[in-house]
């Protein structure tokens, strides 16, 4: 599974941070990613960036797995199966290595894009990945617990590669932990959104998400290595 790949590099890297690459001009995203590239397992994007960048999706996913081992797609799919399918399959031959998706459409929806991520034609560098988003960050956001806690059992039971959840509410994530509990939480809301990498590590974390607090850092290299050392110092790695 995608998944146990992520999970020996990172035990390889020493590192279970993901870079959120949330920056408009591409020299300046490219430079941090530069810096801070010893310190990160993967990279996330969001669709949008490549054409933001004046890029193709499939040149700069090339271009940044020469410096880290995945690039992720922040593409939050929330769709029917068969859109979700043909979506993913072309994001999939772009190169990235997992895809991020809601799963308040429905199991079926969800396992579209597994099926896709499985395919035989795709897996020839090892199966891709789908983490699937159990609750957010944002404040006011309407995933109540009950929500969150069906969310997480069915990524339990699809067996996905990740649940999202926030690392800035720790109850929750705890909780959405304690119902998925074979399934690694990847979590965005370290840093600038007030989440702790420790706090956060020590509520079911096992990946952290972090943007703007290393990309606006005046050394990212550094800010990188230090929430890296953080989430490290709670998760043997
Ligand atoms: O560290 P930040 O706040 O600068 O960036 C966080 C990133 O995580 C940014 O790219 C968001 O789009 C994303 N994110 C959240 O901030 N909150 C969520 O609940 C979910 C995500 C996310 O990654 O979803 C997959």
């Amino acid at each position: 599974m995608f998944r146990d790949r992520l999970e020996k590099e990172a035990q390889m890297r020493q590192s279970r941070l993901i870079l959120a690459l949330d920056e408009p001009d591409y020299k300046k995203a490219f430079t941090v990613l530069r810096k801070s590239a010893k310190y990160l397992l993967a990279v996330k994007l969001h669709p949008e960036m490549p054409a933001i960048w004046g890029k193709k999706p499939a040149q700069v996913v090339d271009k940044f797995k020469q410096l880290v081992p995945f690039v992720i797609l922040d593409a939050k799919l929330a769709d029917i199966g068969s859109s979700n399918a043909f979506k993913s399959e072309y994001h999939f031959l772009q190169g990235y290595d997992a895809i991020i998706c809601h799963g308040f459409p429905g199991k079926e929806s969800v396992q579209a894009i597994q099926t896709v991520a499985q395919s035989p034609a795709l897996a020839i560098n090892g199966p891709r990945g789908v983490f699937l988003l159990a609750a957010m960050t944002s404040p006011g956001h309407l995933f109540a617990e009950a929500t969150a806690q069906k969310l997480a059992q069915m990524a339990q039971e699809l067996n996905v590669d990740g649940i999202v959840a926030p690392g800035n509410q720790y109850d929750l994530l705890a909780k959405i932990h304690s119902f998925a509990p074979g399934i690694p939480i990847l979590s965005p809301g370290i840093g600038t959104q007030g989440g702790d990498a420790k706090l956060a590590a020590q509520s079911g974390t096992r990946y952290a998400i972090v943007g703007r607090s290393i990309l606006s850092a005046d050394k990212p290299g550094l800010e990188a290595r230090r929430t890296c050392q953080q989430i490290n110092d709670v998760l043997t790695v």
